[in-house]
């Protein structure tokens, strides 16, 4: 199922033998039907990820934009964990340079480990006033796969980017959010004053508000179990579109599986929300969705039949050992 979920148009398009027009490779039979697409949580494997977009048609070997007019949407988590979270961020921002020549799109939200990053650039290990113990963006970054590459290559144009991201994106009728979490109404109600809202944070000093955004944002899983669909159709309601598009959680996690035997994205809270982060990090797929998301037919979803109703994991079990991805778990009182 890879093939269909990752692969479809631009291998029937590289199949096709289209041709190259204005250097941009070009399909007559689909002119101006631009297609989206959205990749999760990349965490430094920028090699994989070139691999996944050149199997799609949308860069080529060597990572240069050929997908034309189509969109393209990252979930953010392009840091940490991973061997060149910069390298990653240099990518996208390449490939958006070049989809805008080329009359397509590509975007980034920010994810929660983009907020770490910076925060461990902006404040190190001051201590961030708490009533519950110790807590610094430094133990945090520390705990939560931080490499000391990513913060040694994050020149003042990385956080200029990144500090202009937005962290929420209506694109069509799919709600695009890093985090599977309602915690993003804490700065608005719509997309615009939550995206104004973060935005304003990443360019104040106040170290309680850049706690707040890395704790909210590192939440998880508000979209399982018998309250999950409620609160999809909350973020519906407030935010716009039909289905909610996440990353943050590790299907695997998600549906009980390891990681390699991911070959899809998870579909669940009653058909309105969709995750796409296949846990690259921890040896599953990169995968790259189309949207508006088409489910496959029944027979390829074998893998995914017992999901909705298995025991809810924790938490603490999707993170790798030592490296707890939730702020509570780093920062408990020793
Ligand atoms: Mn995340």
């Amino acid at each position: 199922m890879i093939s269909q979920v990752t692969g479809g148009a631009g291998a029937a398009r590289a199949a096709r033998g289209s041709p190259i027009v204005n250097g941009v490779e070009h399909d007559p039979a689909e002119a101006g039907v631009a297609r989206t697409y959205v990749v999760g949580d990349v965490h430094g494997h920028r090699d994989e990820l070139v691999e996944a977009l050149h199997a799609t048609g949308l860069v080529d070997r060597a990572g240069g934009w050929t997908g034309g007019t189509d969109h393209l949407w990252f979930l953010g988590d392009f840091v940490d964990r991973g061997p060149d979270g910069i390298g990653v961020i240099d990518l996208v921002m390449r490939l958006g340079r070049e989809a805008a020549e080329a009359g397509g799109q590509v975007e980034a939200l920010l994810g929660n480990h983009e907020v770490l990053l910076l925060g461990m650039h902006r404040f190190g290990g001051t201590e961030v006033p708490s009533d519950f113990g110790p807590r610094s963006f430094a133990r945090s970054w520390e705990m939560n796969g931080g490499l000391l590459s990513d913060q040694e290559g994050l020149t003042d144009e990385h956080v200029d980017w990144l500090t202009t991201r937005p962290v929420v994106a209506l694109v069509g009728d799919d709600l695009l959010m890093h985090s599977d979490t309602t915690e993003y109404f804490y700065w608005g109600d719509d997309v615009d004053s939550v995206n104004d809202g973060v935005r304003e944070v990443l360019h104040s000093d106040d170290i309680v508000e850049w706690w707040e955004l890395w704790r909210r944002m590192t939440t998880r899983y508000a979209f399982r179990g018998p309250d999950g669909e409620r609160a999809v159709d909350e973020c519906l309601a407030a935010f716009g579109g039909t289905m909610v598009i996440h990353g943050h959680s590790v299907i695997a996690d998600q549906v009980g599986l390891p990681p390699a035997l991911i070959e899809g994205p998870y579909h669940y809270a009653g058909g309105k929300a969709l995750g796409v982060d296949a846990g690259l990090f921890v040896g599953g797929p990169c995968l790259v969705v189309p949207l508006p998301w088409q489910p496959p037919t029944p027979e390829d979803t074998s893998w995914a039949d017992e999901d909705d109703e298995d025991e809810d994991p924790s938490p603490e079990d999707t993170d790798t050992p030592g490296e707890p991805d939730t702020p509570d778990d780093t920062t408990k009182p020793d």
